[in-house]
């Protein structure tokens, strides 16, 4: 596997690094809202949609869903909403972070014009509530847009107009869900919905059909409109087209968000090569390491050398995700790695199901119990029954009893590390606490 071409377009994070990358001056100056008055003054908006269609942009969010298929679902209705999620929160993951705050009119262009494409007249923009900069950013962003003409009535002369409105969440990662996040708009907890019926292209926002696409997802928009959904597709491998921000974490020399072509390197390449992961840290070797946030099964280091393909992944049995990848080294105690994953999702369980709201506590403590020395050996096949209650025959892609895939996230990391590293937790019992202290 060779690493990536020199010749593949920086599409999402071209701006980033500039100086005041996020100011208007500097977007128009680097070619910023041609794509819009394009599509505005001589495109449809089905003309808009088959381009993304052609491009096969799939979703940058988590599930991979093709960001074509996903506004051809759209339904019918005289009020249709566009949401663009920002809530970035999955542990590792910081890839929607840096655009927010380094490229905030890429994504404000990408929202407009996905909202002619699909037909909405308003739109929102949910942002976490810690990301105060970014909060900032954004709004500084959508109120010069508005000045420019870019936003409000009749944008750039076209008859079409947008009121486009910022929201910031307040702390829960569980308003990264789609559904959730819907009802966290409308002034509500944020409890997920069951979908189907909910899927939001059917009804979403305030009972409308509404599109929810992911920050990433909205910032490729105005390239494709300006290149072309082929020339997308022509990038990549197979279904995994384009290039994508992975957010390389853990045990590397250098940690960060690198851009790459999708599918063209492997994980062994982005972690080894000097211009991205600069190889691990201390020259320790590959223990274990999550290839889509926390919320994915682990590879042992055989999968180093899986591509970087949505496909590829799901078929050795995990995902891309959220496109973070989290390296362990040989040093790592991975009944911590698991338990602390498990903390955070035990945490964040928003209580509507019994399996998640109590499954979540019941195999936290277990795993604290042996983390910290008084655990038993039965504890192992307990712990993989309550995480067989969550997500039934603990197979890939997950089954679920839950109403939200928070549920079935939680398995993929015990799992794991008991299928992978039970020798270590039989250490653990039997010294009565972690050999890595
Ligand atoms: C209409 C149908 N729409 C599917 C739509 C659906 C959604 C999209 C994908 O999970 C993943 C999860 C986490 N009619 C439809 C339809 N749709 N069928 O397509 O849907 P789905 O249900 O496959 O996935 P999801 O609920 O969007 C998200 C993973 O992401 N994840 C979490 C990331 C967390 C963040 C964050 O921190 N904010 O990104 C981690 O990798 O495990 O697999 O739009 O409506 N028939
Ligand atoms: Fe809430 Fe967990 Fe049920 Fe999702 S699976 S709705 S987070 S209790």
């Amino acid at each position: 596997m060779t690493t990536v071409s020199e010749h593949v377009p920086k599409i999402v994070t071209s701006r980033i690094g500039l100086d005041q990358s996020y100011s208007i001056d500097t977007y128009l100056a680097t070619g910023g809202y041609v794509a819009l008055r394009k599509a505005l003054t001589t495109m449809t908006p089905e003309a808009v949609a088959s381009e993304v269609m052609t491009s096969n942009l799939l979703g940058r969010g988590g599930a991979g869903f093709e960001v074509g298929r996903k506004w051809s679902m759209l339904k019918n209705s005289p009020v249709r909403y566009l949401v663009v999620n920002g809530d970035e929160s999955e542990p590792a993951t910081f890839k929607d972070h840096m655009l927010i705050e380094g490229d905030p009119h890429q994504i404000v262009e990408g929202t407009i014009i996905t909202a002619y494409a699909v037909g909405a007249s308003r739109a929102f923009i949910f942002i976490r509530g810690e990301f105060a900069l970014g909060l900032e950013r954004v709004q500084a962003a959508i109120n010069e847009a508005y000045r420019y003409g870019a936003l409000g009535q009749n944008i750039f002369g076209s008859g079409f107009s947008l009121d486009l409105v910022l929201h910031p969440g307040a702390g829960a990662y569980i308003c990264g869900e789609e559904t959730s996040l819907i009802e966290s708009l409308e002034g509500k907890r944020g409890y997920p919905r069951i979908k189907p019926p909910f899927f939001p292209a059917v009804i979403g926002l305030y009972g409308a059909p509404t599109i929810v696409n992911n920050v990433e997802s909205m910032s490729n928009i105005p390239w494709i409109v300006n290149n072309g959904g082929a020339a997308f597709a022509s990038l990549g491998v197979g279904r995994s087209t384009g290039t994508r921000i992975f957010a390389l974490a853990g045990h590397v020399n250098r940690p960060g968000n690198y851009e790459v072509e999708m599918a063209k390197m492997t994980f062994r390449d982005l972690v080894d090569s000097p211009q991205y992961g600069g190889g691990m840290r201390l020259g320790r070797s590959v223990k274990a390491f999550i290839p889509g946030g926390v919320s994915a099964p682990w590879f042992g280091p055989e999968g180093l050398d899986i591509p970087l393909s949505q496909d590829d992944v799901a078929k050795a049995g995990s995902m891309l995700g959220s496109g973070s990848i989290v390296m362990m080294d040989d040093h790592t105690c991975m009944v911590r790695a698991a338990w602390r994953i498990t903390k955070f999702f035990n945490r964040e369980s928003c209580g509507q199901c019994t399996p998640c709201r109590e499954g979540s506590g019941w195999i936290e403590k277990m795993m604290r119990r042996i983390e910290n020395g008084g655990g038993r050996e039965a504890d192992l096949d307990l712990l993989l029954d309550a995480c067989d209650n969550i997500a039934p025959g603990l197979s890939w892609p997950p089954a679920q009893t839950t109403i939200c895939v928070l549920g079935p996230s939680i398995p993929s990391s015990v799992v794991a590390a008991i299928k992978m590293f039970r020798d270590e937790f039989l250490i653990h019992i039997k010294e009565g606490g972690c050999p890595y202290e």
